[in-house]
């Protein structure tokens, strides 16, 4: 397989995380050198220094998307899980990563179900106020409108995440 950038956006809470997981192990099984990149991990290290302001945010993801694009240059398959908000930015990483090897699959649950589960009680404080700019409550969030995939994770089992995503990524070799 060539290395590709799969470039999952969507909510906090939505599944990007557990779904990036699920479908490394899944490459791990077939013997595909990949790697996860995930906001979490990101924002304590490379971009420790930026916020939620719409410029950091956007200086956030043209960082990852150069990683990607050196990690791609390397052989290495990224999955990228970020909640990646804005069209503009998700377009700045399709060119910056290139075209032909990025795929953008929006993790499209429902912002009531990702408020529901709230597994870190940030939506809790974004609705109180304690936590500002929080995206789907105070900041937007602008969904992709010609995904590659668009995946509903209260619907579709994980499973069938990965089987659709193994689909995609093999008929983008
Ligand atoms: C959105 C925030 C915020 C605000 C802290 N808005 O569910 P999480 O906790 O673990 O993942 C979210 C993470 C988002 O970082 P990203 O780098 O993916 O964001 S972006 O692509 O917009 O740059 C959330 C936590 O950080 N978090 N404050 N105000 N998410």
């Amino acid at each position: 397989m060539n290395p590709q950038t799969i470039w999952l956006t969507g909510l906090s809470g939505s599944g990007k995380s557990t779904i990036a997981q699920a479908l490394h192990e899944r490459f791990e099984c077939d013997h595909i050198n990949a790697t996860v990149l995930d906001g979490d991990v990101i924002r304590k290290g490379l971009c420790a220094d930026l916020g939620f302001s719409p410029a950091d945010r956007s200086e956030n993801i043209r960082r990852i998307a150069h990683v990607c694009k050196l990690l791609n240059d390397a052989s290495l398959t990224c999955i990228v899980a970020f909640i990646s908000p804005y069209r503009a930015d998700r377009e700045l990483a399709r060119q910056i990563v290139g075209a032909e090897r990025f795929l953008e699959v929006h993790i499209a649950t429902a912002l009531a179900v990702c408020e529901e589960r709230d597994p870190k009680g940030l939506y809790a404080k974004a609705r109180s106020g304690e936590l500002p700019s929080f995206t789907g409550i105070s900041a937007p969030y602008e969904a992709p409108e010609h995904p590659a995939l668009r995946l509903d994770t209260l619907n579709t089992p994980l499973s069938e995440c990965v089987a659709a995503l193994m689909k995609l990524t093999c008929s983008n070799r």
